[in-house]
């Protein structure tokens, strides 16, 4: 294929070629609401990842000299569209409008047109689909024609099948379709806006689907390319690895795309073993290299980690795990560095609290109770301290609290059951 370029341009030929970023799910200001415990320097960081991913991502548009930027929805996490997050992307634009890029965005279920929201003007450069399937024609500068294919959400609940109503329209060289919808059969984690089938987009004949609004990078198709970027910026403990977008050229002989990373923070899991590592000096070092491994060059990283056959460790060890020293030690002068890897969870296997040889009556009865309990079971505990006139004002649990209460709760059973504990 690459001989057949050559040939083109060695006879001085046009070749209609086109260079892209597909990007999809910005959540601009994402409020990490989860995450307010952290010192404030680093939680600060955490609040503008968001918006150093986006721009980012338009540094990267302007360096490859793309003819244009595609976000497939959800620019906004907030169907209120904080102005906060206006402004900013609105000065991202005008750079890229500066560089002469356009964009073509549509806009999903986080941020869907009958939200209510203070509307600022986005510059010219910027191409918004309205809520019905359209299409809007581009020149490039090299005289490429493109037609790109899309549609906005109208209100949170989109539900059914839009492939329909998308038609391969006029002459151009190269047809993008452009959807923020889910494939059906996909993930439980998100929900099942304007499902699609990957045959109802092979049958339209596009060139490149550009798609949003799963968070997971996934290249569904190669022939033609139908591709998920993910998000540009990890937001939970769930959303782990490299976030990014996808660069794309096409010609008439083909399509190359790769995938570029955006996000300025990484969420990252580990499993640690602690074979030959039984107190707790040597526990730390183990946990130590862990974290220097997962360390990036300028992007900071909060770590889990899952600690692999807790029974090998002396119960000194095992009760600095469970009380939280190790995760404080592990933190330790973290969160001052722009490369900081902050452990934020550290997890032991569900049975770590009972070994086999006294797993008796009474410790399987208690642990089936436990086992039904559940986040409403604080609420409940904790419901006369909401009420209480000073205490409440400082009482905000979110689940990940609520879960980390109850496994709390749950270790301190055990530990009194096994007569291990000291309390
Ligand atoms: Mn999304």
């Amino acid at each position: 294929m690459e001989k057949c370029r050559l040939f083109f341009y060695e006879r001085g030929m046009s070749l209609k070629r086109i260079r892209f970023v597909h990007a999809a799910d910005l959540h601009l200001d994402s409020p990490f609401a989860g995450l307010r415990k952290l010192p404030p320097a680093l939680f600060e960081r955490v609040k503008e990842s968001t918006f150093r991913a986006f721009k980012n991502l338009c540094d990267l548009t302007i360096e490859k000299e793309a003819d244009f930027l595609l976000i497939c929805g959800d620019l906004y996490d907030g169907e209120d569209r904080s102005l906060k997050a206006q402004v900013r992307l609105k000065k991202q634009f005008e750079r890229l409008q500066e560089a002469g890029i356009s964009v073509f965005v549509l806009h999903g279920n986080h941020d869907h047109l009958s939200g209510s929201w203070t509307k600022l003007d986005m510059p010219a450069n910027v191409r918004i689909f309205s809520e019905r399937v359209e299409a809007k024609s581009f020149t490039a500068k090299n005289g490429s024609k493109v037609h790109v294919y899309g549609f906005s959400y109208p209100k949170r609940h989109v539900l059914e099948n839009k492939t329909d109503e998308y038609r391969k329209t006029g002459d151009a060289d190269f047809h993008i379709g452009m959807l923020h919808g889910y494939l059906e059969g996909g993930t439980k984690m998100h929900q099942p806006y304007a499902p699609f089938a990957l045959q109802d987009l092979l049958e339209k004949g596009m060139d490149y689907w550009a798609l949003g609004h799963i968070h997971k990078q996934q290249i569904l198709h190669t022939h033609p390319y139908i591709i998920y970027p993910g998000n540009i910026q990890g937001r939970n403990r769930k959303e782990t690895g490299p976030k990014g977008c996808m660069v794309t050229e096409m010609d008439p002989l083909g399509t190359h795309t790769a995938f570029y990373e955006t996000a300025d923070i990484l969420w990252e899991k580990r499993t640690v073993s602690v074979k030959g590592a039984n107190d707790f000096n040597r526990l730390y070092t183990v946990c130590r290299n862990a974290l220097e491994e997962e360390r990036k060059e300028a992007q900071g990283v909060f770590l889990q980690l899952d600690i692999k056959d807790p029974d090998l460790l002396d119960d000194e060890a095992l009760g600095k795990v469970k009380n939280g020293e190790l995760m404080e030690v592990l933190q330790e002068g973290e969160e001052a560095d722009r490369n900081f890897v902050w452990v934020h969870r550290i997890t032991l296997p569900e049975d770590a609290f009972v070994s086999a040889r006294d797993d008796g009556f009474i410790l399987q009865e208690m642990k089936k109770t436990l086992a039904q309990l559940e986040e409403t079971t604080v609420d409940e505990a904790v419901s006369p301290l909401y009420s209480h006139m000073v205490a409440g004002r400082y009482l905000d649990l979110d689940g990940d609290e609520k879960q980390r209460l109850l496994l709390e709760a749950e270790a301190a059973v055990f530990e009194k059951l096994k007569g291990r504990g000291k309390r």
